[in-house]
């Protein structure tokens, strides 16, 4: 399942032409065309969505009334999820590793090739994406009420990640 959901990563984040599909502008593409794509059966894909450990991807029913498919957060190729501002809580958490440290200190936090710098509510979800690299894992405090106050936008996605433009290095601490 994991191989799969990483498949549909790709497809729905990243190349989606790779696959030989292409994503409206929020994202969505029809859950049949997908199923095509990448030859796997509806029941395979429903239980990728219902089993992702993070719900990273989101079905519904589209304008016309079929099924479509969408990632809720994490893409590299332009999408508009239509997500709207909203009041970040006081904290938040970034997990990175220490070879990051340096660079983050001098620059902030950066979105690289995704569209937004992605945070976290709390600091074991944190620690957990900090973990997916090599070397030491280190949680950063972002200082989200001084941001806001300072008039940076944070969003929120459908399963439940926040996120932001970026993160100036007067906004972290412990770093
Ligand atoms: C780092 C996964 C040097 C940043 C996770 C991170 C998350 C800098 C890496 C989601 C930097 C980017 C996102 C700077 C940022 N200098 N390094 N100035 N600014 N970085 O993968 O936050 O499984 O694009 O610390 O669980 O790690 O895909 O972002 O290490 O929710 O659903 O640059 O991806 O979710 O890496 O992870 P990423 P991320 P999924």
């Amino acid at each position: 399942m994991v191989k799969l959901s990483k498949r549909m990563s790709l497809a729905l984040r990243h190349a989606p032409e790779r696959f030989g599909l292409a994503l409206d502008e929020g994202g969505w593409v029809r859950v049949d065309d997908l199923l095509a794509a990448l030859r796997i059966t509806r029941e395979a894909l429903d239980t990728v969505v219902a089993g992702n450990d993070k719900r990273r991807f989101a079905v519904d029913s589209g304008p016309d009334g079929t099924a479509r498919i969408r990632a809720s957060q994490g893409h590299s190729v332009p999408v508009d999820l239509g997500l709207t501002a909203q009041e970040p809580p006081p904290r938040l958490y970034h997990g990175t590793t220490a070879s990051a440290l340096g660079s983050i200190r001098a620059t902030g936090l950066h979105r690289g090739r995704r569209h937004h710098v992605h945070l976290s509510g709390d600091i074991d979800t944190a620690t957990r994406v900090g973990a997916r690299r090599a070397g030491t894992t280190i949680v950063l405090t972002v200082d989200a009420a001084a941001m806001a106050r300072d008039g940076h936008a944070f969003y929120r996605s459908a399963n439940g990640v926040w996120l932001t433009d970026e993160v100036p290095p007067r906004y972290l601490a412990g770093a």
